[in-house]
């Protein structure tokens, strides 16, 4: 699209993000917008950012989304995006998370890497993405589409901050250069039985190329990711469903299990 003014930015950052606190979902925003730019949708975004950094959030990294065959088939969307991940996104492993302030929650075995050092683009690499990382981690997101039927388009997705909403760690810490990461298995199951499985390679064919990935993205903004960042590499598996009262659980091989509830 042609010209948005600066006030039609802040216009559908507060309609997205009235759409996540009071949990009701909404058209998608290229419904009218049509012609909404991938660079617009993220000036949405970041704007978003800015709102609940000004209300006191810290924000504690990024999320990688859309990275796998299994994500992209399922979505119908075919190209990586990224979104921020705010402190209150984080849930306690074996905690409960409270369901009524999702619309339609799904859940995503991923992998979480944690940064020692800042990471700039462009030209960012998986060995520095690796040199780069104190520990790895297992993870569940819970993403939360504030869209009508979990359906969008690029751009909206990438407004909405790609569906971000929470993510729960655990397993045991792991120092990603010690680990082949493409041949990591993961199994994830809801309510003791496995829903979805697979194996770290699946995410652009190693999990830290999509950190690189987004450092290379946050460069075309000028920005860069700094040290002590958390990363989610995006969902090794489809995504899965949830109810009130479900169980979630997460193996990842070697590096332990761990899990969480929903409310009931
Ligand atoms: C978009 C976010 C995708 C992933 O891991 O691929 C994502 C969505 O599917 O709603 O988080
Ligand atoms: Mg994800």
């Amino acid at each position: 699209m042609g010209e948005i003014t600066t006030q039609q930015i802040g216009e559908l950052a507060e309609r997205l993000e009235h759409a996540e606190l009071n949990v009701r979902a909404l058209a998608k925003i290229t419904d009218d917008y049509p012609g909404l730019s991938l660079e617009q949708a993220y000036d949405v975004q970041w704007e978003i950012r800015r709102r609940k950094e000004e209300r006191g959030s810290r924000i504690v990294g990024f999320k990688v989304g859309l990275t796998s065959r299994a994500k992209m088939s399922q979505m119908g969307v075919s190209e990586p995006i990224y979104g921020f991940l705010a402190d209150y996104f984080h849930e306690p492993e074996g905690g409960e998370v409270d369901i009524g302030k999702l619309i339609h929650p799904k859940v995503e075995a991923e992998i979480a890497f944690y940064t020692k050092s800042d990471l700039w683009g462009p030209g960012c690499n998986t060995g520095q993405v690796l040199a780069a990382t104190e520990f790895i981690l297992p993870a569940v997101e819970i993403i939360d589409s504030r869209y009508e039927h979990f359906k969008f388009d690029l751009p909206s997705v990438i407004a909405d901050n790609a569906s971000s909403a929470r993510f729960v760690t655990g397993g045991c810490v792991a120092p990603a250069g010690k680990l082949d990461l493409r041949t990591l298995g993961v199994v994830l199951e809801r309510n003791g039985r496995v829903a979805e499985v697979g194996a770290g390679a699946a995410v652009l064919n190693h999990p830290a190329a999509s950190v690189a990935l987004l450092v290379n993205m946050l460069a075309e903004r000028g920005q860069h990711l700094p040290a002590g960042s958390v990363v989610l590499s995006g969902g090794i598996t489809a995504a899965v469903a949830v109810e009130p009262g479900d169980q979630v659980s997460m193996h990842a091989h070697g590096l332990g299990s761990f899990g969480f509830f929903f409310s009931a």
